[in-house]
């Protein structure tokens, strides 16, 4: 097997770019040790202590989910080995508040340190997420600006394979983990996601609560080839955002988690600051597309730290038409009556 460029020596030539790439690829080093400590627990399980339940006091995170034991272990794990570098500001789906470190420092880190924790009992893919901005001139403004500012995004999946999945706005490598040395060797580069797809993921147990444009294009790929894209669709689901964003990343297909009408996911679940802008930039550094449906979801500048949005990404040519179904049903006038959400499906 030729030898294979290795995550350090990529890290090394970026780094040469300048005092800002410096600083980008310590901290991407500092994830990336992070996560083969986090590989190793939690590839032990249950016999490193990892169940997956909650941990004693029933914490909760800023979104109110309780806090898995694997959750916290993961966070404090990334702020040890990031603790060592010059940060202007640090924030965590674990923590309530920005944290600010060095206000003179020139970049500032955003992390979901385990996405997917409610699949650790059962053994299914999980990860870590994180973006990297440059400090603006009001640091305690690092996370209120569009996701356009990002300097590098990536995630790891602790999946069969511990593969660490990397941009810094030059397009997409996937780094897998040699366990042999522990050390990350690409195994893809420059990835590109095919503009069609036929294969969804969304989950469907929410489908009465959908706006009609996010019902209207599933009715239209369960129709298959009887209906007007002609062509038989497949179904994923994993309720893991990194492991549907790596299937994407292979083979294509289209992932969404719309706003819906149940109480506190108008907006949908997922998070804008360390989940949505670190998954857009790579999606669209793959040639794909990420959006609310209604807006590119890069060009939207937080209203605060946790705030969720609404996320449809990965085959551009999908997302694009996803986009028109919801221009063609207008803007959102609060949500469009949901179908079935408070009445059986035939009236009594
Ligand atoms: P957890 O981290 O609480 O397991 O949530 C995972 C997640 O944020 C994302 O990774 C999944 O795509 C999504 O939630 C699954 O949400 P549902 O459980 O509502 O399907």
């Amino acid at each position: 097997m030729d030898q294979q460029l290795q995550l350090n020596d990529f890290l090394e030539k970026y780094s040469q770019g300048g005092p800002l790439e410096l600083r980008v690829a310590a901290a991407i080093d500092a994830i990336a040790a992070a996560s083969v400590s986090l590989s190793q627990k939690i590839s032990k399980g249950a016999l490193d202590g990892i169940t997956g339940e909650a941990t004693k006091g029933q914490e909760r995170n800023a979104d109110g989910d309780v806090q898995k034991d694997l959750d916290v272990y993961a966070d404090r794990v990334l702020r040890e080995h990031l603790q060592r570098l010059p940060l202007a500001a640090f924030a965590s789906e674990e923590e309530v508040n920005l944290e600010i470190r060095d206000p003179g420092a020139s970049i500032c880190i955003a992390i979901d340190p385990l996405d997917g924790s409610s699949n650790i009992e059962a053994n299914m893919s999980v990860g870590t997420i994180f973006s990297i901005v440059r400090t603006p001139a009001e640091v305690s403004a690092a996370f209120s600006l569009a996701g356009t500012n990002q300097l590098a995004a990536g995630f790891v999946v602790y999946g069969p394979q511990t593969s660490l999945v990397l941009t810094t706005g030059d397009g997409v490598d996937i780094y897998t983990l040699d366990d042999s040395d522990n050390l990350y060797k690409r195994t893809r580069s420059r990835v590109t996601i095919p503009a069609s797809t036929s294969e969804y993921a969304i989950n469907s147990s929410n489908y009465r609560h959908w706006e009609v444009p996010v019902r209207t294009y599933i009715d239209q790929c369960l129709a298959g080839s009887d209906g007007p894209h002609e062509k038989n669709f497949n179904m994923r689901w994993i309720g893991s955002l990194v492991a549907e964003a790596y299937r994407i990343l292979t083979r294509g297909g289209i992932f969404l988690y719309p706003g819906d009408a149940r109480d506190g996911y108008g907006e949908g679940r997922l998070r804008l600051v360390y989940e949505a802008h670190p998954m857009s930039f790579i999606m669209e550094q793959a040639g794909g597309g990420a959006s609310t449906g209604r807006e590119r979801v890069l060009d939207i500048a937080p209203r605060s730290l946790h705030q969720r949005i609404p996320l449809i990404m990965g085959s551009v040519d999908e997302v694009r038409y996803i986009e028109e179904l919801h221009a063609d049903f207008g803007a959102r006038d609060g949500m469009s009556a949901p179908l079935f959400a408070k009445r059986g499906l035939f009236r009594v």
